[in-house]
């Protein structure tokens, strides 16, 4: 058990509670792959709440029309602080919102959010929250991105994925160190069997079993392709005098792709 200042004693590394409307869309994402392998190692405890059980009618309505006028409706602020008061208590959690108004996810949030003991994600539906539920429970807003979504589920399932996959004993040791935008820069291409496939080859240096002439290899075609797709990654990458070295080559042997337009 890590850092842990009180509530129920949990014995897995990342407690993650989800309040929403729509429960059953994580039963298919959570059912396989590294989440459900996460979970029976007892590394994460995922629990998913319907928020209408914090409802306080007999109709369970969690909703009602926007004050103001205008089209949709706003979710209720009475069951949302209820219910996240009640699991931020319970897993000693942090409150995450997720929302286009957000902070961005980014690698090193992810990396931020595999620290902590718990988590309460509260997914949005209509219109959103009521803006008062937010004040009280001042919650980490996040974003997964510029683009409008239908509700704070999709955004949360990508970021359940984000966080478990680094925490420790998920994936093959030493395997999150290598990720795109961990090391501050994209990912080089990869190749496995055959050998040759419609004529195209396997870079010979793969074949060589020369360990260093590979990891070389590998750094140079990282740098080559963050060069060409994503420049600005290469301002805040740490990068050694013989990365940029090998960068003062890649730039002599390409230009910038630039974005290509729309
Ligand atoms: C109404 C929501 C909650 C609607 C969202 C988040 C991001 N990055 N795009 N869209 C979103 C979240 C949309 O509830």
């Amino acid at each position: 058990m890590r850092r842990r200042t009180g509530g129920e004693r949990e014995d897995v590394d990342l407690r993650i509670d989800i309040l929403t409307l729509f429960p059953e869309m994580f039963s298919g994402p959570f059912a396989g792959g590294m989440i459900r392998k996460a979970t029976e190692a007892g590394i994460c405890d995922l629990r998913v709440h319907d928020l209408r059980d914090w409802a306080h009618t007999a109709h369970r309505v969690v909703d009602d029309e926007v004050f103001g006028g205008g089209p949709g409706m706003v979710l209720k602020p009475e069951p949302i602080v209820a219910a996240c008061e009640a699991l931020v208590a319970k897993g000693t959690g942090r409150l995450v919102y997720l929302t286009p108004q957000g902070v961005p996810l980014d690698q090193t949030l992810a990396g931020r959010l595999a620290l902590e003991c718990g988590l309460v994600l509260l997914c949005g539906r209509y219109e959103g929250v009521d803006e008062r539920a937010l004040q009280i429970l001042r919650p980490l807003e996040i974003s997964i991105g510029d683009y409008v979504l239908t509700g704070g589920e999709l955004p949360a399932m990508v970021l359940v994925d984000a966080v478990v996959r680094l925490l420790p004993g998920v994936l093959a040791a030493g395997a999150a160190a290598e990720d795109s935008f961990a090391t501050g820069l994209l990912e080089g291409p990869q190749y496995t069997r055959p050998r040759v496939f419609r004529g195209l080859e396997v870079p010979e240096v793969l074949l060589s079993g020369d360990h260093a002439r590979i990891a070389a290899w590998r750094r140079y075609e990282a740098l080559r392709r963050t060069w060409r797709r994503r420049p600005e990654l290469l301002r805040s990458a740490p990068l050694s005098a013989e990365d940029r070295r090998m960068l003062r080559a890649v730039m002599a042997e390409e230009p910038p792709a630039g974005r290509t337009q729309p």
